[in-house]
């Protein structure tokens, strides 16, 4: 019989019970605990409470959007990079004062609460982090949009040194229960891979069926995202994989354990770990899987809500739902879309197609060739057979296309295009094998496409995708990136932000930080600067601690501390950071005591993860703690430099290394960094650049003013040219000293570091990909204007109040404002509070 819907009455919110009896009931009734808490039980209690609030704001917001119908915005991508969501909650929902109080009552301080949680890791780098800020922002800004993603068991893993070298270990985040998330019992889908795809006749009509030989249900999760100073809370969707039957009794009770347990392994293997690579595929038919995976939950998902109102009115789709492809790992979108149109609706091809384009976008995030994701062709047909055919038929209209748009040219020249740009193409490295270029199919499947910051988009439209923008030129769009200003100034810096907002007068740059351009009036102002510069030091202070904790040692607070925080690749050069490095320390060594007395102290911090296949990679790190070693023992040198390596950079560790920073290094090859955001980050919090006319550096120095930034080393056009130079190049002699001291065993580990030397070796032809030896006298040059400018503390604070002041462009909300009204045409709809 169906439940009498109208007699419960279900009380609004549980807002009316105080916060510290909603902690303390949380900690005995969901865990047993009655009093004697530890920290962990503390933060366990309050998230719990917390999450109640949340699902109340959660469940208004998308009371009010079923009930306005507005057009969505769906961000799809493999990775979200959330972090911790304690304090962004607290904050965001404007809980602060009920939440810091209650805990206090208990004895407790919010700060050191929320340093119990775990960080949702769910993401390698900048693309997942970049996931994670646009939600706060499409939130915040009232926009109805969810994101969807994978619920991996086992995020990126956990970075620890052994003996100087990476190991990884795994990240087991789920074991105590995730507050921040909710199991949707009633949103499942079935997935299926392999099989075969057969016609059969339907009346009059030909239908296709595909059979897939494996299924796996798909099971949601919400993961609210509340918005700031809005009533809004959204969504992030992720999927986990589970077995359709629960478990296969009868073999078990035939005796045969390991079959009974067979079909859960093979479905929750679909979701259990993060693909650690940042930059490179993994070109493993897992991936594929993945990306399937939940590429096809969430597109059964949208519809199956869109059918629930419109139902069969397809043609009203593309005004009710669009989809950002974050990178090209979503891409089979584009083929999904049209199989459940084509097939599970039956519509006719040329109406797909249509529909299918105009509501998916595509992202590029990176120009490292590598990257850009090809399948081969045989491991797609054996997949995914019918979306393998899809995409055969999406190319011959392609290419035919295409033909006819190139009649004028020559034949032979035409071929020659047309060969280029087909979606499936030879592997150039193994002529047998037949590829499917991701990103040939995200760009024909798309409406807009673009790049992540001014630079960036224009290597997309001139080098990546040349053929594709002569073509489509006006589907080529930039949208340079931003960082969400609560995680990455109010909410990690209070110290910062409220001396900004006493200054300002008003807390208004929160949502809207171009009023951080206020700021600038003060920043030659002394009496500010005096209490700019105690806030830095007070960060810096927090630092220091977390050294010592880490390694054991004091370090001068008095330093200027520089950092270099980002994945660690051949590109972003952090081995270019360790030459200087090592070049400074010889610089002291030679100084007699009075003179190292007037040279700048540096603590110089280098952080980050190398993919756990990326050789060379592991060897930089194992160059950082060997030069450290070195360096932080000497007794004639150790007050005057020391060099760190901080194991499992992730995003709680720069929200603590952020705000302490006063130089950081962005210092990528010309052309290479699409963009970077910790850029953006470091400058809202007043930490000067010094970097390469690369990524987003570009607009930091033009929204900073270009004389605020160290800008060195060579431009994006000239890379060419110097690659093919590379080997004639005459190489500085302080470069070659370098060069022989590390061979020679200044830091021990010959052998291992032998192949570092080599990859930057101009003897070798081809070497030096990065250009490394190119920009070593200009950098060496930038550092000593570093050093100049530190020098002098008035006009270095005055440097660092411009960089917050210009960093308002930078805000998240700025980008998610662009995609929302040149890409996604979705405007605002805000709950009643
Ligand atoms: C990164 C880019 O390297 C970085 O420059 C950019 O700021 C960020 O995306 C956000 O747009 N790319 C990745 O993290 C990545 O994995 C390969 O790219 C797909």
């Amino acid at each position: 019989a169906e439940l009498n819907k109208t007699a419960a009455v279900v009380p609004e919110s549980t807002a009316l019970v105080p916060a510290p009896v909603d902690i303390a009931n949380k900690l005995r009734y969901l865990f047993g605990r009655n009093g004697d808490y530890t920290v962990a039980d503390a933060y366990q209690g309050t998230s719990w409470s917390v999450r109640e609030k949340l699902i109340d704001s959660f469940n208004k917001t998308h009371e009010h959007w079923k009930k306005e119908d507005p057009k969505f915005i769906y961000y799809l991508s493999a990775e979200f990079l959330m972090g911790r969501s304690l304090i962004n909650t607290v904050y965001n929902l404007g809980l602060e004062g009920e939440y810091a109080e209650a805990l206090n009552q208990l004895g407790y301080e919010m700060e050191k609460v929320a340093d119990a949680e775990r960080d949702a890791a769910l993401g390698n780098g900048g693309l997942g982090r970049l996931a994670a800020c646009f939600l706060d922002s499409m939130a915040t800004l009232d926009l109805p949009g969810w994101g969807y993603g994978i619920r991996y068991k086992y995020g990126m893993f956990k970075q620890a040194l052994r003996n100087g070298y990476q190991v990884e270990l795994p990240d087991i985040w789920l074991t105590k229960g995730n507050p921040w998330e909710l199991r949707r019992d009633d949103v499942k889908f079935e997935v299926g891979f392999g099989g075969r795809v057969e016609r059969r006749k339907q009346g009059s009509k030909e239908i296709t069926v595909w059979t897939p030989s494996e299924k796996v249900i798909a099971q949601a999760y919400d993961n609210p995202i509340p918005g700031f100073n809005t009533p809004t809370t959204s969504n992030l969707r992720l999927w986990d994989a589970v077995p359709l039957t629960e478990f296969d009794l009868s073999a078990f009770n035939a005796g045969d354990y390991d079959r009974a347990m067979l079909e859960r392994e093979r479905a929750e293997g679909i979701s259990a770990v993060l693909y650690p690579n940042d930059s490179t595929p993994e070109g493993k038919e897992l991936r594929l899987k993945q990306q399937y995976f939940f590429v096809c939950a969430s597109l059964q998902d949208v519809l199956s809500r869109f059918k629930a109102v419109h139902g069969n009115n397809f043609d009203l789709l593309p005004e009710k739902a669009c989809f950002q492809l974050n990178d090209t790992h979503p891409t089979i979108a584009v083929a999904e879309l049209m199989r459940l149109l084509l097939d599970v609706e039956g519509l006719d091809w040329d109406k797909v197609w249509t529909i299918t384009t105009k509501c998916l976008n595509y992202t590029n995030h990176t120009v490292m060739p590598e990257a850009l994701e090809k399948w081969p062709v045989k491991v797609m047909a054996k997949m995914l057979p019918r979306h393998m055919e899809i995409i055969e038929v999406i190319n011959e209209g392609w290419t035919k296309w295409l033909g006819g748009h190139l009649k004028d040219l020559a034949p032979e020249e035409r071929a020659k295009r047309i060969a280029a740009m087909s979606i499936i193409h030879e592997n150039p490295w193994n002529k047998e094998e037949m590829l499917v270029n991701m990103a040939y199919l995200a760009v024909v499947g798309s409406s807009a496409v673009n790049g992540v910051a001014a630079i960036h988009s224009n290597i997309v439209k001139d080098e990546i995708l040349n053929d594709f923008y002569q073509i489509f030129p006006s589907k080529f769009q930039n949208k340079t990136n931003g960082v969400t200003p609560r995680r990455w100034l109010a909410w990690c810096n209070p110290e910062l932000a409220s001396l900004i907002t006493d200054t300002l007068g008003t807390s208004e740059w929160i949502n809207d930080t171009e009023k951080l351009a206020g700021l600038r009036a003060y920043a030659s102002d002394k009496a500010f600067q005096a209490k700019w510069a105690a806030v830095k030091k007070a960060k810096k202070a927090k630092l220091a601690e977390l050294i010592k904790k880490v390694h054991g040692d004091e370090v001068n607070p008095n330093a200027l501390f520089d950092i270099q925080i980002k994945r660690i690749h051949e590109y972003k050069r952090q081995y270019l950071n360790v030459l200087s490095i090592i070049w400074r320390y010889k610089q002291l060594k030679k100084m007699s005591p009075e003179e190292r007395k007037k040279a700048v102290a540096r603590v110089c911090v280098i952080g980050g993860k190398a993919a756990s296949a990326y050789d060379m990679a592991k060897r930089i790190i194992r160059l950082v703690t060997a030069v450290g070693d070195v360096i932080n023992k000497d007794p004639e040198t150790k007050d005057y430099l020391r060099l760190y390596f901080l194991p499992d950079y992730n995003v709680s560790l720069a929200e603590t290394i952020i705000p302490a920073a006063e130089l950081s290094q962005h210092i990528s090859t010309a052309g290479t960094e699409a963009s970077g955001t910790s850029n953006m980050k470091f400058q809202m919090n007043g930490c000067l650049i010094i970097g390469t006319w690369d990524g987003a550096n570009i607009e930091i120095a033009e929204e900073t003013g270009i004389d605020n930034v160290f800008v060195f080393g060579v431009r994006a056009e000239e890379i060419n040219q110097l690659r093919k130079e590379r080997k004639n190049l005459k190489t500085d002699p302080r470069w070659d000293e370098l060069m022989r001291d590390i061979e020679g065993g200044m830091f021990g580990d010959k052998d291992y570091f032998k192949p570092l030397v080599d990859s930057v070796n101009n003897m070798k032809v081809g070497n030096d990909w990065f250009l490394l030896a190119n920009d070593f006298a200009s950098y060496l040059k930038a550092q000593e204007d570093v050093d100049a400018c530190y020098k002098d503390q008035s006009e270095w604070l005055r440097r660092s109040i411009m960089y917050t002041a210009g960093s308002g462009k930078f805000s998240s909300d700025r980008t998610i404002r662009e995609y929302a009204e040149d890409i996604w045409h979705v405007t605002p709809s805000r709950p009643t509070a």
